[in-house]
């Protein structure tokens, strides 16, 4: 049981009733082998409680040592549907905002609340936020391959399990390469053996994207993900390359020290361009939709403080013709992926959802969790997320840290140099 901590904060105007916040609790658990954070917020009403996603799966014992020593004590005794007031109250107090640590703890807080709101109301969230503009939300699944050849029987099997959008990631030489296998390296006389080349990658990347036009069915959407690793005239390089291709979306050409130089890129770019799953704050998300840096933002939700924010960021997309892409890979919880499928239908600007296929062990940890069925999500019904946790079975996948340390420690040019990975 969490335990409880007595009231510190008061209630700052009076409450409509007397339901308050009675414990603040985070859970870590890794069924699919991928730490994923969880808050659980109590109240005093037996049985009603609510789950957010805080899932920062590098650095989940900050985010946990954030939510139970820092965070916890400003909660307990207020009025949980006070959303506003206690995500606000949560940043402000640290005086010092923003960052991914940070945000991923607001984002536990946040997404509870709103999962407590819906079990209140009886109503899934997607219909607090106003209810649906559309009946499931599209996705993409990625294929990969140590070959072309791999990578597009991956992306067939995908088609013929009924996804209309596949996104295409193949092994480059040397273990720096993102979205695919190891390869053997091809650079045994640089200093770095195992080392990532940006020409090799530049030249190399439309032949998988030929294949693909020439062997997948025409009406299929075709996805990269450039993970961050080109200067602003390669990321332009890149995209005129693949123009033939049509794809969908081109992910992440530059990373976001880069940022300010988007707007040229995309002005110089025919494919649209996908940004933001590094943002880690809603100023980030902000300036990249108003400033015309991206087509598509796709901001990690929990990293820009959860639902409150993001909910936000997709009214400005509308606003301003963006369209949404929230990121949702592995290291995203099931409450998490809820909440994305919450805004996408939900929101005008809805442009594709990334899919993730979670493990036995997940839907046995997270009882409810969202299964992509012809490409489709379509959002729970039930109140809040609808979806659950067992805590028991949480304990049996113990999380250890995260393996993203390692392999980031090998992404470095042929040259030895780090590389952002
Ligand atoms: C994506 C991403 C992820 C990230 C991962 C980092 O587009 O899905 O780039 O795969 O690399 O979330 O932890
Ligand atoms: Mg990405």
């Amino acid at each position: 049981m969490p335990q409880e901590t007595p009231a510190t904060f008061a209630q700052p105007w009076p409450a409509r009733d007397d339901i308050r916040i009675r414990a603040v609790q985070t859970i870590v658990t890794a069924p699919q082998g991928i730490p994923l954070v969880v808050v659980k917020i109590d109240t005093t009403q037996p049985g009603l409680y609510g789950l957010g996603c805080a899932t920062f799966t590098q650095r989940w014992k900050a985010v946990q040592t954030f939510v139970d020593e820092h965070l916890s004590r400003l909660l307990i005794g207020r009025y949980p549907g006070d959303i506003g007031d206690l995500t606000r109250l949560a940043a402000y107090s640290g005086y010092w905002r923003g960052g991914p640590v940070t945000n991923n703890a607001i984002s536990g807080i946040d997404q509870a609340l709103w999962d407590i709101a819906g079990k209140r109301a009886g109503m899934p969230v997607y219909e607090l936020l106003g209810g649906k503009v559309r009946a499931a939300a599209d996705t993409y699944i990625h294929a990969s391959g140590i070959s072309i050849e791999e990578c597009l029987d991956q992306a067939k099997s995908f088609v013929a399990r009924g996804w209309r959008h596949v996104r295409l990631q193949v092994s480059t030489p040397g273990g720096g390469g993102y979205g695919a296998p190891r390869l053997a390296t091809l650079y045994p006389d640089a200093p770095y053996h195992n080392g990532w080349s940006a020409r090799d990658y530049l030249r190399t990347t439309p032949d998988l994207f030929a294949a693909a036009r020439e062997s997948l069915p025409d009406n299929i959407e075709l996805l990269h993900d450039v993970h961050s690793r080109l200067t602003p005239k390669e990321a332009v390089l890149l995209a005129r390359s693949l123009e033939p291709y049509r794809l969908f979306f081109l992910e992440d050409v530059l990373a976001p020290e880069l940022w300010d130089r988007l707007p040229e890129v995309r002005a110089a770019s025919p494919v649209p361009l996908a940004v933001g799953e590094l943002t880690t704050s809603l100023g980030d998300a902000v300036r990249l939709v108003r400033d015309g840096g991206v087509d598509f933002i796709r901001s990690h939700i929990s990293d820009i403080g959860g639902l409150t924010p993001a909910r936000k960021v997709a009214d400005l997309a509308e606003l301003c013709g963006v369209r949404t892409a929230w990121h949702g890979p592995g290291d995203t919880s099931p409450i998490g992926a809820a909440a994305n499928v919450a805004l996408d239908v939900s929101s005008a600007a809805f442009g594709i959802q990334e899919g993730h296929i979670y493990n036995d062990a997940t839907h046995e940890v997270f009882p409810g969790t969202l299964r992509i069925e012809d490409g489709w999500l379509t959002p729970n019904d039930a109140p809040g997320w609808g979806i659950d946790i067992d805590l028991q079975a949480a304990a049996n996948y113990p999380a250890e840290l995260s393996g993203h340390d390692e392999w980031a420690a090998g992404v470095r040019r042929i040259d030895g140099a780090l590389e952002a990975p």
